[in-house]
């Protein structure tokens, strides 16, 4: 079928969709809806048979609904509706939630159903619940109305014919879920924050600034007087609680010359100056960086916020590999974090630095010398287990390791091109060739498109695909370490490889070193970061700042190129 994606912009629901949709044979273009006569026009261009609006923050025009089906893909149960679904099922503690697809008509989310899926809820961000639970619902509710689409017979049913417990809900304002720190304990600040992150952030007055919180964790070991600062570490802040305490990650001040999302301390700076330090060592509840080990195998966590990897988060993980390599393990899994493996370096820091060249550079120099030492892990075997999506860098720095395995269903992004034509780095130069093939890696790098794990795999990107729910999916990786051990009688299988692996990467060093592949990099990558043309240092203000695209890329927009248009008109 042909299938139309309007959406506001290419989010990872939309990326999920346009992946999934594409590997069943379906003809997918997408437009981003930037107002109403382009869209339009890309309904006439593309003359899709049904349009479907995963994320969608404005009315779809009657003269497009009229003429063709719109599915709405909604992040709510049936007769839910507004544009705060989520965040309201997460502030009433909802124990389950969904996803369902209405027809667009003129009312707001008042269409006919089409289908609905419901889920368990978790006590997770409003952004982790909607790249995973509403994510996987989202799927199987559009698959499920494609196939009522494709029947002759189906027709949807109306509100009014169905009984539901869902109504209009609307826009969550900053009072809905203010925090009362004298009275809320730590379960009911925790569920107001996680209810507004990734967007908008509860708004919160500190040191006569406005600022926005995000990236809360819990603290059950350390008291204080309520709403009181109890201390920091390199990135967060630790407030107490009526009951306990927590940790906040991340801040925004608008008002600010760096108005984004940063590292609590870097915002408040100044004013937390005397504030004590906690070792993160000491403190289990804030904890990015996380070792760990049983029967042999070593575990190695770095849950960073959105993936992103600044420079010293970069050394600190490189610093936590070389101690994990001393420990007497066979096994080193590179586990990444709870919402991405990891996406590269980090844009927000770098904007924020006195010189965002001079920040990019450390940043990349950084994260290139966590995937050599991954590279010359020669005590062990190591894995990169993603459980979630990676992009761009941190792509790479996965495959830096033995083995990449994935759970099914996440995305990767492996280029760069989108960051203004950034070169690269991470050594992909050498890794992609070596385990991608010298055509694929042309392949991959010439790509600018969202990649499911079939096409990822093919590719050489990925080297397993674990097929276990989120939940499951440490337990998935445990197993599948332990097994390995264990069916390596004596170890003998394991030392074996480590020694194959030893001898290829002698071969490979003599052949050509790593540095020469780190200067080849690095020599495009200060042509990015110092050089005459600003595309990086432009792309990088625009995806800091959120500015919306005036424009569909090509890339996703098929019915805008013109070697389509010619196909479908002959
Ligand atoms: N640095 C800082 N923030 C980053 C980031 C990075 N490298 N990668 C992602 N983020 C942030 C986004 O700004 C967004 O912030 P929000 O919480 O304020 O909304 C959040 O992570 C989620 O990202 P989003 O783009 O909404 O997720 P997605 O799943 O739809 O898309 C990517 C994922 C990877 C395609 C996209 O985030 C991206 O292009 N990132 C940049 C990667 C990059 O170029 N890195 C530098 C080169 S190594
Ligand atoms: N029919 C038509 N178009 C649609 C929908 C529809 N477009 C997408 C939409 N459903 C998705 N759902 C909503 C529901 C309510 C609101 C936005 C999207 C909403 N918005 C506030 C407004 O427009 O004033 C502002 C919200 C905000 O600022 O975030 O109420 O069913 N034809």
């Amino acid at each position: 079928m042909r299938i139309l994606l309007l959406c506001h912009a290419f989010n990872s629901l939309t990326q999920r969709l346009f992946v999934e949709l594409e590997a069943q044979g379906h003809d997918i273009s997408v437009e981003f809806d930037i107002n109403d006569e382009t869209s339009l026009q890309a309904v006439n261009l593309f003359q899709p048979e049904l349009i479907i609006a995963p994320y969608l923050k404005r009315a779809i025009p009657e003269s497009i609904w009229k003429k063709t089906i719109c599915l709405i893909v909604h992040p709510g149960i049936t007769g839910d509706r507004g544009p705060s679904s989520l965040d309201w099922a997460i502030l009433k503690n909802l124990n389950e939630w969904g996803v369902t697809v209405l027809q667009a008509n003129a009312e707001m989310d008042a269409g006919d159903i089409w289908s609905t899926v419901s889920f368990p809820m978790r006590k997770a961000s409003k952004a982790n619940l909607y790249r995973n639970e509403v994510t996987e619902a989202a799927l199987q509710a559009v698959n499920i109305a494609i196939q009522k689409y494709q029947q002759a017979d189906f027709s949807p049913l109306s509100l009014r014919q169905i009984e539901t417990s869902g109504d209009w809900q609307p826009l969550m304002q900053q009072s809905d879920r203010q925090i009362n720190w004298n009275v809320d304990d730590s379960a009911t600040i925790i569920k107001k924050i996680k209810s507004a992150d990734g967007f908008p952030g509860i708004k919160q007055k500190w040191f006569d600034r406005e600022l926005y919180l995000f990236d809360v964790h819990h603290e059950p070991e350390l008291h204080g007087k309520a709403g009181e600062f109890i201390g920091q570490n390199e990135t967060a802040i630790c407030i107490a609680t009526t009951d306990s305490a927590v940790w906040i990650g991340h801040l925004k001040d608008k008002q600010s010359s760096h108005p984004f999302k940063l590292p609590a301390t870097i915002v408040l700076k100044d004013d937390i100056r005397d504030l004590p330090f906690i070792d993160t060592k000491q403190s289990i509840a804030y904890q990015p960086v996380r070792y760990h080990s049983a029967n042999g195998v070593g575990y190695l966590h770095f849950n960073f916020y959105n993936g992103a990897m600044s420079t010293t988060q970069c050394q600190q993980l490189r610093e936590a590999l070389v101690q994990a390599k001393q420990q007497p393990t066979k096994i080193i899994v590179l586990m990444g974090g709870d919402d991405f493996w990891s996406n590269g370096m980090h844009l927000n820091q770098i904007e924020a630095a006195t010189s965002a060249a001079d920040e990019s550079w450390d940043n990349i120099n950084a994260i290139n010398d966590l995937s050599l030492e991954i590279i010359n892990t020669e005590s062990q075997l190591i894995f990169s287990a993603m459980r979630g999506n990676a992009g761009a860098g941190g792509v790479f720095l996965a495959r830096a390791a033995d083995e990449v395995w994935a759970r099914q269903g996440i995305i990767l992004n492996p280029h760069y091109k989108d960051m203004g034509n950034l070169y690269g780095s991470e050594y992909w130069s050498y890794l992609l060739p070596r385990f991608a093939g010298e055509e694929n890696s042309q392949r991959i790098s010439q790509s600018r498109l969202p990649m499911g794990l079939a096409e990822a795999k093919a590719l050489g990107l990925v080297d397993k695909i674990i097929d276990s729910p989120r939940n499951l999916f440490y337990e998935a990786v445990r197993q599948r370490c332990e097994k390995l051990l264990n069916s390596a009688s004596d170890n003998l299988d394991i030392n074996q490889q480590l020694e194959k692996k030893q001898q290829q990467r002698t071969s490979d060093e003599a052949i050509k070193p790593l540095s020469a592949y780190r200067e080849l990099e690095l020599n495009k990558m200060k042509k990015n970061f110092y050089g005459f043309d600003p595309s990086y240092h432009i792309a990088r203000y625009n995806f800091v700042y959120k500015i919306a695209k005036s424009r569909t890329p090509l890339t996703i927009a098929k019915h805008r190129r013109i070697s389509d248009i010619v196909r479908r008109v002959s």
